[in-house]
């Protein structure tokens, strides 16, 4: 019988990435996404894309008719714009996934994956995050993705849902909008690179991050949904891959791929809400979804020049 997923924040960037695996094993999919950053050209023609909240309850319920697993990437991703505007990332972050967890519920409890956050870690400088650390958000969207964990965990406990959530590491790869002043890191750097214009760094450079390329994480949410649909409980996992690079180094890296000598380089305030380092355990991924990343940050860079 064909498969057929709803992916939440579908026409994103993480997400239409997914949905093209999903098109290419013949699945069907149905995509839910209120377009607020993310693009209905991201996603071909035969994708049903419908255009609502992800809050929307009776909406979800309706479009779960056959649907046998959710992947739940719905959000608002960039931690600046979370601070900026509270209350109305919570509703989006933390309601948004309720929403779908209770409507998975309701629809005779449809496995959950969901994209939870490294930044539910915190500060860690120097030590590598393990699902059994304890905690430590710093910012309203790390704060809400730590509570969505939470939720998933309640429901399978009361109700019996099954769900995986995956704690993505910071993701990069073509279709990550550089256009937005809080674009990811790599899609901006790349841009500046290609348009010769100095790259702006907040702080001293020094700050880190677990770079995983998008195809990585695609397969890290494929997996994660052939454990929802056998396991019972709420499981979480890092999508890492174990290695850190400072912004500086991501700058040089850059350079040497587009072989225009060193960029200039201007720095401006640390953001606040800013992680300082960020690197995390793959271990847990690889035992319980035979998850490893595939992709090294070099060839996963060129790979992404390339496609600009
Ligand atoms: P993105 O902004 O490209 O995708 C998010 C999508 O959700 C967009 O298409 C947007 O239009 C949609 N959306 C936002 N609010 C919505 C709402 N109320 N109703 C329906 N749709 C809504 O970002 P992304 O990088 O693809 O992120 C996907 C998921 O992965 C998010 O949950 C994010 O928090 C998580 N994540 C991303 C990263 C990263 O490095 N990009 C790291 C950790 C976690
Ligand atoms: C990213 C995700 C977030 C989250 C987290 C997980 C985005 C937009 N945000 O947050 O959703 O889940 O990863 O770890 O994908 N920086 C500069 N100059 C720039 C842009 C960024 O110096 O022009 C710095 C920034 O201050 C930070 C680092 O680069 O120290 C990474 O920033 P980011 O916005 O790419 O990602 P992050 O880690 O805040």
């Amino acid at each position: 019988m064909q498969r057929k997923a709803l992916v939440t924040g579908g026409a994103g960037f993480i997400g239409s990435h997914l949905v093209d695996r999903l098109l290419a094993a013949g699945e069907e999919v149905v995509v839910l996404d209120d377009l607020s950053s993310g693009r209905a050209d991201n996603l071909p023609p035969q994708v049903r894309l419908v255009r609502g909240d992800v809050c929307d309850a009776d909406l979800l319920g309706r479009l779960l008719a056959g649907v046998d697993c959710i992947f739940h990437l719905a959000a608002r991703v960039s931690v600046q714009l979370c601070i900026s505007d509270w209350m109305g990332a919570h509703r989006v972050n933390l309601g948004g996934t309720i929403a779908v967890l209770h409507a998975a519920h309701r629809a005779g409890n449809i496995p959950v994956v969901h994209a939870s956050s490294a930044a539910i870690y915190g500060n860690r400088a120097g030590a590598t995050c393990r699902e059994t650390d304890l905690p430590l958000p710093i910012s309203p969207y790390a704060a809400d993705k730590l509570a969505a964990e939470h939720q998933a965990a309640a429901m399978a406990e009361v109700h019996g849902l099954p769900s995986v959530g995956l704690r993505f590491f910071n993701v990069y790869g073509p279709r990550q909008d550089a256009a937005s002043p809080y674009a990811g890191v790599i899609s901006k750097f790349c841009a500046n690179r290609l348009a010769d214009r100095p790259q702006v760094i907040f702080g001293d450079g020094q700050q880190s991050r677990d770079f995983i390329c998008v195809a990585d994480v695609v397969e890290g949410l494929l997996r994660a949904r052939d454990l929802a649909g056998q396991a019972p409980g709420a499981q979480v996992f890092n999508l890492c891959t174990g290695t850190e690079t400072t912004l500086l180094e991501l700058v040089r890296q850059i350079d040497a791929i587009a072989g225009r000598g060193a960029s200039a380089i201007e720095h401006a305030p640390a953001r606040s809400g800013d992680i300082r380092a960020s690197c995390g355990c793959p271990q847990a991924a690889r035992d319980r979804l035979g998850f490893a990343a595939a992709t090294d940050m070099r060839s996963g860079l060129d790979r992404l020049w390339d496609a600009l």
